[in-house]
């Protein structure tokens, strides 16, 4: 018999459905949140039958039950722990333990398909082509490669995980990748797919209308309030706010706080880290402690949201020779525009000292001093007209 502990995201998931097709009713699988998983592996102590084989996959435990798991490892030798967060690294001094962020190719790595490595290899399942797409789908959502190679599918794969209870979805895959010869969706969940996608477009909209930005330690943070797409979610306010390091999902509900960025300068695990949490570089969590209620929600609560920016320009658009325009809620309008090779901003008509190589740079340090957002078309022509006069 086997006992699979797991995360509960599509990952986690994945490595269920990979070992409910390997093992059959051979084995037991638990899906945990992050801080649950230390109370599961504690119930494993006092109540399972110590005949199990134990797979924990992409959670880690906390140092106490390190400590016991690797006892249980000495006296029963079954135990297998596999990974792939830079958080884990650590494990692999033991030799239950195999964390692997990045394989030999290069290519990052998903809990999951570490997992169909490690089961083809030991000969308990056989490779398929329908459970290998299935296995690259969760890879490349989980570490973000989707966006890249800009495979829906993958994001998609994500969005029906979400649409229904885990028991259904891992029900509906163990079929699917027992009977098909290839992997896809059916005609009822392509649409209802196509409703959730306008759904969360209208969700994120409204979003960033609502976040805050807030000097946090060394990094400029944006704060937003939310309990759904958090994924999407970091991801769109990352693009639509660039010059903010990171942003941070509240989720007061759930006591916790998610922190995304799409930059390569910051390490999100560090700063979830900071307050008891981790995850990878681009994505991390943690619980929200007194401390980080403090920071995050306290001292940020009283802030004015962002304005985005106009869309629909033709005149007043970046990088434009004419000068491009902002203004912020103090109402002092900047003009952003280049001479002599270098960008300049002027505030109320006078040049700041700064200078830039780039428009980017100037907008970047434009949007984090002075919290401006580029005007829209009739503002920029009525600016235009009075310079006339
Ligand atoms: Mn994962």
């Amino acid at each position: 018999m086997y006992k699979l502990l797991s995360h509960n995201d599509l990952d986690g998931v994945g490595c269920g459905i990979l070992a409910k097709l390997a093992f059959g009713d051979q084995v037991k699988v638990k899906y945990n949140s992050i801080s649950a998983l230390n109370r599961e592996i504690e119930y494993f102590f006092e109540h399972d039958n110590q005949e199990l084989f134990l797979f924990i996959t992409d959670l880690s435990p906390n140092e106490e039950n390190e400590k016991k798991l690797n006892d249980y490892h000495q006296s029963q030798g079954k135990l297998q722990m596999i990974d792939h967060h830079k958080t884990a690294l650590h494990f692999n001094e033991y030799e239950w333990g195999h964390v692997l962020v990045e394989d030999d190719e290069g290519k990052l790595t998903s809990a999951t398909s570490l997992l169909y490595t490690y089961l083809v290899n030991h000969e308990l399942l056989k490779e398929t082509a329908a459970i290998s797409e299935f296995v690259e789908l969760v890879r490349q959502y989980d570490t973000w490669e989707w966006e890249k190679n800009n495979n829906q599918k993958a994001k998609r794969l994500n969005a029906l995980f979400f649409l229904v209870s885990i028991d259904e979805f891992e029900e509906k895959m163990i079929h699917r990748l027992q009977t098909s010869d290839t992997f896809d969706f059916d005609d009822f969940e392509k649409k209802l797919l196509h409703m959730e996608e306008e759904k969360t477009e209208r969700y994120i909209r409204r979003k960033k209308k609502e976040i805050v930005q807030a000097e946090i330690g060394e990094y400029l943070a944006g704060v937003v309030y939310a309990e759904l797409y958090h994924s999407e979610l970091g991801n769109e306010l990352g693009k639509e706010y660039s010059h903010l390091d990171y942003i941070v999902i509240v989720n007061m509900g759930g006591k916790k706080l998610s922190f995304r960025t799409i930059h390569d300068h910051v390490d999100v695990s560090e700063i979830a880290g900071q307050f008891g949490g981790g995850g990878h570089q681009k994505a991390s969590g943690c619980s929200l402690s007194d401390e980080a209620y403090k920071q995050f929600i306290e001292e940020t609560f009283h802030l004015e949201p962002l304005r985005e920016d106009a869309k629909r320009n033709r005149f007043n658009v970046k990088k434009s020779s004419f000068g491009t325009l902002y203004r912020n809620r103090k109402d002092e309008v900047f003009l952003v525009y280049s001479i002599n090779d270098e960008w300049v901003i002027e505030k109320n008509k006078n040049k700041l000292e700064q200078t830039f190589t780039t428009f980017e740079e100037g907008e970047s340090f434009l949007k984090r001093n002075y919290l401006a957002w580029l005007v829209n078309d009739d503002q920029f022509v009525n600016y235009l007209m009075k310079q006339i006069k």
